[in-house]
């Protein structure tokens, strides 16, 4: 049951423009900057976020992606491991500052496994997170450095993220499980 729809096709637009001109202030410019999508929603917002970087400095900065799932399959997934199935970085990593980049950030433990993965392939200079919607409750000592928009959420809520490339609209909203 839909309770709200709290961004649309422009605020999310806003969002990510905003989100690429910050990740340029922090790295003081694009050099050595790796964007890393936690697939599914993660990958497109990677794509846009690169776009974006591309507008506004003329430079395309390397785009990688990570796959990881919960071992469980409903989305009441507090307290589950996460399981990393497939990483395609393509670049070295070793001495590139990685900005993971997801949809959602919830519990963190996603993240973390992200982390792992990202760290298992080589070593970065830095790792930093970028979410569209931070929605609370975490579980685990990680924040995220650029955020779309704060969510506060209850356990019983969900939040849909719905992108264009993958939903056909761009629009989040959140729910009543
Ligand atoms: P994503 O892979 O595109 O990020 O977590 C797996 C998928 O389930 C996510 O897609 C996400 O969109 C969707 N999902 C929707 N609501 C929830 C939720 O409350 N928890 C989790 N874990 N996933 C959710
Ligand atoms: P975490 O591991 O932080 O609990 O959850 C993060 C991952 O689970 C993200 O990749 C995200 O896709 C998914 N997720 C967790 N909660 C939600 C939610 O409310 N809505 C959506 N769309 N995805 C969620
Ligand atoms: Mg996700």
């Amino acid at each position: 049951e839909k309770k709200a729809n709290v961004m649309d096709g422009s605020a999310m637009r806003r969002a990510i423009t905003r989100i690429a001109h910050e990740i340029l202030e922090r790295n003081k410019g694009f050099e050595s900057l790796m964007l890393v999508g936690v697939k599914t929603r993660g990958v497109p917002i990677a794509k846009r976020l690169q776009e974006r970087i591309k507008e506004i400095e003329s430079v395309e900065v390397p785009i990688g992606e990570l796959d990881i799932t919960l071992y469980r399959d409903d989305l009441t997934h507090e307290h589950s491991e996460p399981q990393i199935n497939e990483t395609n970085l393509q670049e070295s990593i070793s001495g590139k500052k990685i900005v993971l980049i997801d949809d959602v950030l919830y519990t963190g433990r996603t993240v973390r496994a992200a982390m792992d993965a990202v760290i298992d392939q080589g070593r970065p200079s830095q790792i930093q997170l970028a979410v569209l919607v931070d929605r609370g409750h975490r579980e685990l000592p990680i924040r995220a450095d650029f955020i779309g928009k704060n969510i506060p959420t209850s356990h019983e809520e969900i939040v849909t993220v719905d992108l264009e490339e993958i939903d056909h609209q761009d629009a989040v909203s959140i729910y009543q499980k």
